[in-house]
Formats: structure tokens, C-alpha cells, sequence
């Protein structure tokens, strides 16, 4: 039995640790990575004894059994599509792609090709998402949410991250704001946004702040309020979460965790946002070594990008979006 090689595309912070957690795994193989410079993608493949290698080429090679994607979110869609298609397992780091229709039928085609296609989705595997999980029971029913994403940021960077084109609509972009929710609170009826982009130049695409707001009205009743912003018109960084039950609150504010009751104000462990690449990586070459599963469905995933995408749509017609298939 050889170890399972990889072929990595992508060069930033996503692919430097999931390149250092393949590295250390005796059960796989850093064969060759791509960049978006063959120069940056020598630098790279020399940190990690793996070769350079152009993408489209890489996914074809007979010497790789799993592609993982680490690059922006543009290309997620065509990446996936052409590994899938040369045969190899693949994981991809959200959001799978930029529509949720191009996620559907890459879902499908995982399934005809008999591949694993696994999507990353860090937030849930944090602890604070355990510990918001494990607190949950103690405050009843949950009926109100805010959860506020805000960076400041100047000057904003001429990055991926500020091209509508390359990260996609902010909540598509960022579906880990989504999934969360619907992780926590199941499924969405009806979802409620707008989305604004300023730009310091006519160059449209490349934007230097974003603010989306959403109200998501969940099956069960519970509202949720979703924020996300980013850039220059952001004046002060804001992360914080907060769950209103009938018997009590959750309040995430950045690293800090407390849970409020009448009896009682407690703080909550929330561990480290360090170390989840890592996990996320033992979990994929466990799940292909023994079997054991993951601990996200691509139907989850699916479903948080579907509310994402009608995010999208609410925004651009200025109306509310109703989510079809949802069993009342
Ligand atoms: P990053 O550090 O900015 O790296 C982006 C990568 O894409 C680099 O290899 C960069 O190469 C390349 N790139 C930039 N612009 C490009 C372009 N126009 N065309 C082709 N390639 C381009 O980003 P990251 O944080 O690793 O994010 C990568 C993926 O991981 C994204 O899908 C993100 O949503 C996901 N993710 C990240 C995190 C996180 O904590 N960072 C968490 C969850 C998911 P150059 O540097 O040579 O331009
Ligand atoms: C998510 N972090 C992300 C994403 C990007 C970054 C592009 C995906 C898009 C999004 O969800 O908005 C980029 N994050 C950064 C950068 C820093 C950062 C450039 O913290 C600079 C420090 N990510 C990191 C680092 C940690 C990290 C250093 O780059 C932790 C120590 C964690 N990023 C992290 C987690 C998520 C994320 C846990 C999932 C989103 C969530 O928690 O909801």
C-alpha cells in the first residue's frame, strides 16, 4: 500500500497548512503543487518537497489520488470539475463553487464518478462552534440571532478577497456565516438581503468595502440577522454572535464565550481557531484509509450555499427570497 498523493492547487494560507498537515501525515504524499505563478509555485513545492506543476495538467496525473483546492473562490467550480472528471477524490475548501446550481451537479457528478468530494467547512469543527452547540440545551427555545462579521480594513487590499468576481456574493463567499446558522437552527424559509459595494475607481470588480445585511426567517420561527462586511467604510471590526432563548442567551464577542441565564452568567471554553486545517485534514485521510465518516454531508454544505445563493437573488431583485422544499 503506497500513501495516498496529493496534488495541491494554491499557495496562500489555506495551502501552507494544509501542505504542513499532509507533510507530517505518514498516510500521505505531497506530490506537486500549483500556483497562480509557476514561480510562486516552485517556492512553495520547495518548502514541502513537492514539485511545481500547472493545474489542468496536475489533475490528469496517474501518480495522484486526491486534488485538494485552495485557491480563490472563482475557480473552485472548474477545478473540481475537471478532477472529478480525471478520476481523483477531491476536497475543496468553501464555498464549493459560486452557484449553487454548478455545486449541485458537481454533487452529482462526485456520486457517478464514485469520488469522495469533500468541502471544507472549518467553523463547525471550531470550538466555538462546539461549545454554542453543547450550550444550546440551556437556553431554551431560541428565537433570536445576531451574528455581525465587520473588519475594518484601510487601506483594502488589492486581493482576491475585495473582487466581487473572485470571492463571489459576500454570503456565497463566506457561507461559513451561514452554515453555522443553519447547522444550529435547520432550515430557512425565507431570506431577506441587501448587498452594497464601494469602489475607489471605475474599475467596478475590485471593490474597497463590502457590506451585506440578511435577515433569514428559519422554519422554526427563530430569526436571524446576518452581517458581513469588509474595507474602508468599516470603522470598527466587529465579531460577535448572539443567541436569545426563552431561558436564556449566548454571547460570542471575538474569542470570548458566555453563556446567561436567570441563575447565572458563566463563561464558556472555546479553545483555539488554530489546528482546525489540521483536523479537517486527519478527518479526510481517516474517512479514505477506514471508512470513518466526516463530520460534514455535501448535502448540508449544498443546502447552506442554497441559502446563500438566495441571498444573492434577494439582494438583486430587492425582494424577499422564499427557500422551495421546505416541509412546513
Ligand atoms: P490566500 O492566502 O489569499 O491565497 C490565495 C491563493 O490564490 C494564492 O495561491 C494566490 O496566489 C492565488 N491567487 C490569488 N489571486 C489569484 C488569481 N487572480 N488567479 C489565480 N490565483 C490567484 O487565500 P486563502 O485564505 O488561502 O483562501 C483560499 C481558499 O480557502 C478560499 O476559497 C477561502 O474561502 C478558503 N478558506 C480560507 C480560510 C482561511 O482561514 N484563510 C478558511 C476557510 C476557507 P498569489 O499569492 O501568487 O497571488
Ligand atoms: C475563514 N479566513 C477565512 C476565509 C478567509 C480568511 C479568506 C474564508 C472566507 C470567509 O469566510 O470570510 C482569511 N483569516 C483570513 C486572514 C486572516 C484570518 C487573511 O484570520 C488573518 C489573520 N484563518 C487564518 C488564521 C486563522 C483563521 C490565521 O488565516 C486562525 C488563527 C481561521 N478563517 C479561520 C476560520 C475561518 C476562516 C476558523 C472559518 C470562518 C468562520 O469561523 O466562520
Amino acid at each position: 500500500m503506497h500513501p495516498i498523493r496529493v496534488g495541491l492547487i494554491g499557495t496562500g494560507y489555506a495551502a501552507k497548512v494544509r501542505a504542513e498537515s499532509l507533510q507530517a501525515d505518514p498516510r500521505s504524499q505531497l506530490i506537486a503543487v500549483a500556483g497562480h505563478t509557476i514561480e510562486k509555485a516552485q517556492s512553495f513545492g520547495e518548502s514541502y518537497g513537492a514539485e511545481a506543476a500547472d493545474w489542468a495538467k496536475l489533475v490528469d496525473r496517474s501518480d495522484v489520488d486526491l486534488m485538494v483546492i485552495a485557491t480563490i473562490n472563482r475557480d473552485h467550480g472548474l477545478m473540481v470539475r475537471a478532477a472529478l472528471q480525471a478520476g481523483k477524490h477531491v476536497v475543496v475548501e468553501y464555498p464549493l463553487a459560486l452557484s449553487f446550481s454548478e455545486a449541485e451537479s458537481l454533487i452529482q457528478l462526485a456520486q457517478q464518478q464514485n469520488r469522495l468530494l469533500h468541502v471544507e467547512h472549518i467553523e463547525l469543527l471550531s470550538g466555538i462552534h462546539l461549545a454554542i452547540r453543547n450550550s444550546l440545551p440551556a437556553i431554551g427555545t431560541p428565537f433570536y440571532v445576531r451574528y455581525t462579521n465587520l473588519m475594518a480594513q484601510r487601506p483594502a487590499p488589492q486581493k482576491w478577497t475585495y473582487s466581487r468576481e473572485q470571492f463571489g456574493f459576500p454570503l456565497v463567499g463566506a457561507v461559513s456565516r451561514i452554515h453555522r446558522l443553519t447547522d444550529l437552527f435547520g432550515q430557512v424559509a425565507t431570506v431577506s438581503c441587501q448587498a452594497d459595494w464601494e469602489s475607489s475607481t471605475d474599475e467596478q470588480d475590485q471593490f474597497t468595502t463590502c457590506l451585506c445585511t440578511a435577515q433569514l426567517r428559519f422554519v422554526s420561527g427563530l430569526v436571524a440577522e446576518v452581517v458581513y462586511g469588509k474595507g474602508e467604510s468599516i470603522w470598527q471590526s466587529n465579531r460577535t454572535l448572539e443567541i436569545h432563548g426563552q431561558q436564556g442567551g449566548i454571547l460570542i464577542d471575538g474569542e470570548q464565550g458566555t453563556l446567561i441565564t436567570a441563575e447565572q452568567t458563566q463563561t464558556l471554553d472555546m479553545g483555539s481557531r488554530r489546528g482546525l486545517f489540521a483536523k479537517d485534514t486527519a478527518m479526510v485521510l481517516d474517512h479514505l484509509t477506514t471508512g470513518t465518516p466526516l463530520y460534514v454531508s455535501s448535502a448540508a454544505s449544498l443546502y447552506a450555499l442554497k441559502v446563500a445563493d438566495a441571498a444573492g437573488r434577494s439582494a438583486e431583485l430587492g425582494q424577499t427570497v422564499a427557500l422551495g422544499g421546505v416541509i412546513h
